[in-house]
């Protein structure tokens, strides 16, 4: 149920700090607002002395009235100094006023219902502000504009069409209706191409967003510790020439060469008696399981690889990349490296070829990349393959049922049905004051 009563929440973290803003919206806030202040003229920043509670807080106040604001409702932002404490004694009483505290994200979804940002636009935001790197932050911001111009094509080329189809079913024979699946396969197919295109755009923009799960695994010394230190370019792993050096998984967060990387390093997997690192090659199981890709480093002096490590990665050669290592000691072929003289090129060129299926990066500005709108994008050009392999001559049910299921995809993706489940699952991920 949209609401518009009067809502409030610290948009700034509950940290000791300079500055702490707090956003309030809703209807009618100046008559709301009257016991704690007069509000200035809008869009003007104005001094007020806020006096409640035997506090007086000289505060920046922030008026944009009705609909010109980020909600499209009243917007007023209160800008006090930075004291968590003062900051909620403040909100405290601006629920005796009648303005209470605002749910995750439910500055948003006002602003959605009110037509002044698209859901897309919406997810970006909530992108960017949990972007950790460089690239993150660059995808986040290509996505927080208007609707791709390909999605507003595939909805125009869309809709005469469902129109016509769902004309046919219901009056097809009286009239003379009919549903020419030759040219309507016609008319869609740039737009068929163009959903393939950004099939591929999206998926390698979903591994730059979310970040790739890169697991380490190999034998014990075959550089694994000397790799995940030369990636996140800081000496996180202990490194010696003894085996079995690394027990615990170690976890790190980093960007390298432009791709954003989860990365894991194992103990080497050996079948051992030392209990401490018995320990350690257990856990290296749940780590292969969750992994985007498993490097599996196999140093060039090795032959084959141990059978142990054979079995152990058995279950996940779909998702095994497998890298040489001390590459400065012979010559071989497949992605070999040197990581402690620093010569990765060729896992560079092996990785963004996984990650971004031969993309440039910059490729994958504008992609759809949640996990939500990949799906629906998969399932979105589903339809329409199905459709252009339909025979035609047939009843126009099954066409029109397929388009009308691509509509209902489409409007879905852009935030047009407005689901409220869409709606839910999008605002839990928002910080409260968004
Ligand atoms: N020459 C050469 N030495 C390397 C290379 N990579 C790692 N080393 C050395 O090999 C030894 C073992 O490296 P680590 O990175 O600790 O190996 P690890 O796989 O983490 O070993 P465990 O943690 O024991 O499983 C260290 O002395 C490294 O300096 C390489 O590409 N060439
Ligand atoms: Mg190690």
């Amino acid at each position: 149920m949209p609401t518009t009563d009067p809502i409030c929440a610290p948009a700034t973290p509950p940290i000791p700090s300079a500055v702490a803003l707090v956003r309030i919206s809703g209807v009618g806030l100046a008559a709301v607002l009257r016991p704690l202040l007069s509000l200035p003229e809008p869009r003007v920043a104005s001094l007020r002395t806020l006096r409640w509670g035997g506090f007086q807080e000289k505060a920046l106040v922030l008026s944009f009235p009705a609909p010109a604001s980020y909600t499209g409702e009243d917007l007023v932002e209160l800008q006090v100094h930075g004291n968590p404490l003062l900051v909620r004694r403040l909100v405290a009483h601006l629920g005796t006023l009648g303005i209470r505290l605002a749910e995750p994200g439910e500055f948003t979804r006002r602003a959605l219902l009110n037509g002044k940002q698209g859901l897309l636009e919406a997810e970006a935001l909530r992108d960017l502000v949990a972007a950790e790197t460089d690239t993150q932050i660059r995808l986040a911001q290509a996505r927080a504009g208007a609707l791709p111009s390909w999605l507003q094509d595939a909805r125009q080329v869309l809709a005469p069409w469902v129109a016509r189809a769902e004309a046919a079913v219901d009056y097809g024979e009286e009239e003379g209706i009919l549903l020419d699946l030759l040219t309507l396969n016609q008319s869609l197919a740039a737009v068929r191409q163009r959903f393939h295109v950004e099939q591929s755009r999206a998926r390698a923009a979903r591994h730059l967003q979310d970040g790739l799960r890169l697991a380490l695994v190999g034998r014990p010394n075959a550089g694994k510790s000397t790799l995940f230190n030369a990636l996140a370019g800081e000496d996180r792993a202990i490194v010696t020439d003894i085996p079995g050096t690394t027990r615990d998984v170690l976890e790190v967060r980093c960007e390298w060469r432009g791709l954003p990387l989860r990365l894991y390093d194992t103990a080497g997997l050996r079948s051992t008696e030392d209990p401490v690192e018995r320990l350690g090659v257990a856990r290296v199981r749940p780590v292969l399981e969750g992994a985007d890709l498993v490097l599996h480093l196999w140093p060039t002096q090795d032959q084959d690889p141990d059978p142990v490590l054979q079995a152990a990665l058995a279950p996940f050669t779909g998702k095994v990349l497998e890298v040489r290592t001390f590459a400065d000691l012979a010559e071989v072929p497949g992605v070999a490296i040197a990581a402690h003289r620093g010569e990765l090129d060729a896992l560079e060129v092996a990785l963004k070829e996984r990650i971004l299926g031969g993309l440039a990066p910059d490729a994958c500005l504008g992609a759809l990349a949640t996990d939500r709108q990949v799906a629906l994008l998969d399932e979105l050009a589903r339809q329409l393959d199905l459709l252009a392999e339909l025979e035609p001559g047939g009843p126009p049910e099954l066409p029109a049922s397929l388009l009308q299921g691509a509509w209902g995809l489409l409007a879905r993706l852009t935030g047009e049905d407005r689901a409220e489940r869409t709606l839910d699952e999008l605002f839990s991920g928002f910080c409260l004051g968004k």
